[in-house]
């Protein structure tokens, strides 16, 4: 069976660095495929997408609200040709009744421990569903193998020469709630470890030496989280991750396991936010703060409060994003009561776009805040040289442990993206 799988093109931050990462989530689910399929997968952030009749089945694997409508556009091309196509992925969860119209099968949930291949036998014999809805019913993650990079083009992912992270995940579900995010109703409301021999296997056998840890958060299990660094430290990779527990002796195991630097909510200008930046540094870890904007707590001199702030607490990179109500996520709940929602152009849905009523200044004055915060934050530094400064440290980490490798792409011209969209 012949099947070609597609990541659709997202939209980057407005003001961000553009570079991209090798997908996650397909190269999972390519892993959960059986023998027969032969798959072909194309990343239409990085290469043109080849339409070809002769694939058997269309897969699409949508992560980002702002990616849906595109992956429409390109099923329905398919469609018109007659090959059947089925999506999958966090955004169909989320817009599940919208995908509907565009699929011939919509999958809901994860699909390991046999979940896919039972619907491809469907396919085979000509029983495919509408929908196969997993979402309650998640697989035991002993069943969740290693992901699958061979299908990726590794050449396509290089940043001017610098190889950025390959992604992996140890554990999936998040028992926090916080109020922008949906992964309550994505991944269910507890921590679902995968047993660390397997992701210890993983990270093993991946060429490059530098991850990103997409775990929602490494703040849930303080024993897991001591056990999976003291496993990870003889492979001697350098990782960033989000949160990790803030605990001495785990940010001590956490660096010698080669944590380069962490993502750190900040919404506010509290001692708490400032002793964490500083404890991660002390351990040799740097800080990347994600900090939203248009929460109600803001007014207008408060996010320029904030935005001072981060002057003063020397955080090694900020990535600023405007606060957006995401299907399933506690504040969509709250800002639909009180009538907040804007729009729902899912395009816009891109956290750097105002598509709600904030409490305490107009929309138009937060998209200048917001402006303004990056502006003003990388005014001096530059981000390249800021993102050169955090690249500069893991190739010292990497020189003093005899893990640096020169990196020389030869990268393809011809597979850089030549969109075709029509
Ligand atoms: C990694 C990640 C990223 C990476 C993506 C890298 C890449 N190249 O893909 C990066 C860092 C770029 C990223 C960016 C953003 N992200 Co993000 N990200 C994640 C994260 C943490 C992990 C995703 C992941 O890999 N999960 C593990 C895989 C294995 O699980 P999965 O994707 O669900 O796949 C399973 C199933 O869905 C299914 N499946 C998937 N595809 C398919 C396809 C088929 C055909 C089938 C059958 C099944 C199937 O099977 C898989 C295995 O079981 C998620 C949270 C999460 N826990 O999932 C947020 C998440 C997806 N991100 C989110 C957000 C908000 C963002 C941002 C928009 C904002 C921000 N600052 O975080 C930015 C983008 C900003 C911009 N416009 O520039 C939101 C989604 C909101 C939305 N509705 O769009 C999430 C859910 C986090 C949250 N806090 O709510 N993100
Ligand atoms: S923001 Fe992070 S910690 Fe909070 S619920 Fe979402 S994934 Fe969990």
């Amino acid at each position: 069976m012949k099947m070609q799988l597609i990541y659709p093109e997202w939209i980057k931050l407005e003001h961000q660095t553009v570079f991209h990462l090798p997908p996650h989530a397909p190269v999972v689910v390519a892993s959960a495929l059986p023998d027969y399929v032969d798959v072909h997968f194309f990343d239409e952030n990085v290469q043109a997408i080849e339409y070809d009749s002769s694939y058997d089945i269309v897969a699409i694997s949508v992560l980002l609200t702002c990616q849906i409508k595109r992956a429409f556009e390109i099923a329905d091309k398919y469609r018109k040709q007659g090959i059947p196509v089925i999506f999958g992925g966090i955004a169909v969860m989320l817009h599940a009744q919208e995908v509907m119209e565009h699929a011939d099968s919509v999958f809901l949930g994860e699909v390991e421990d046999g979940r896919l291949e039972a619907v491809l036998d469907d396919f085979k014999n000509g029983k495919l569903k509408k929908v196969y809805n997993y979402m309650h019913d998640h697989p035991d993650t002993n069943t969740i193998y290693s992901a699958r990079r061979d299908i990726l083009n590794n050449d396509l992912y290089a940043y001017r020469g610098i190889q950025m992270v390959d992604l992996v995940h140890a554990s999936r579900g998040c028992k926090f709630n916080c109020f922008p995010c949906c992964n309550n109703f994505l991944g269910g409301a507890n921590f679902r470890p995968r047993p660390i021999d397997m992701v210890i296997k993983e990270m093993e056998g991946i060429k490059n030496n530098r991850l990103f840890i997409v775990d929602n958060s490494l703040a849930q299990d303080k024993q897991w989280v001591m056990d999976l660094f003291r496993e990870m430290i003889p492979l001697k990779k350098k990782w960033v991750s989000h949160p990790i527990l803030y605990d001495d002796e785990v940010l001590k195991l956490a660096a010698d396991a080669g944590c380069w630097y962490v993502y750190q909510a900040i919404a506010d200008t509290s001692d708490t936010i400032k002793e964490r930046i500083e404890r991660l540094h002390d351990h040799g870890i740097g800080v990347e703060g994600t900090i939203l904007l248009g929460t109600d707590e803001q007014d207008e001199d408060y996010i320029k409060r904030l935005i001072d702030f981060l002057m003063e607490v020397n955080l090694d990179m900020a990535e600023f994003t405007i606060l957006t109500p995401f299907p399933e996520s506690p504040i969509r709940n709250k800002f639909e009561k009180q009538g907040r929602i804007l729009h729902n152009n899912w395009s816009d849905y891109t956290c750097d776009k105002v598509v709600f009523k904030p409490k305490h200044v107009t929309p138009e004055k937060l998209q200048e805040l917001y402006h303004l915060a990056w502006n003003t934050f990388y005014a001096d530094g530059g981000q390249q040289t800021k993102m050169g400064s955090l690249f500069y440290k893991v190739i010292q980490k990497e020189i003093k442990d005899g893990t640096y490798r020169r990196y020389n792409p030869k990268i393809k011209r011809s597979f850089r993206k030549k969109l075709n969209k029509s």
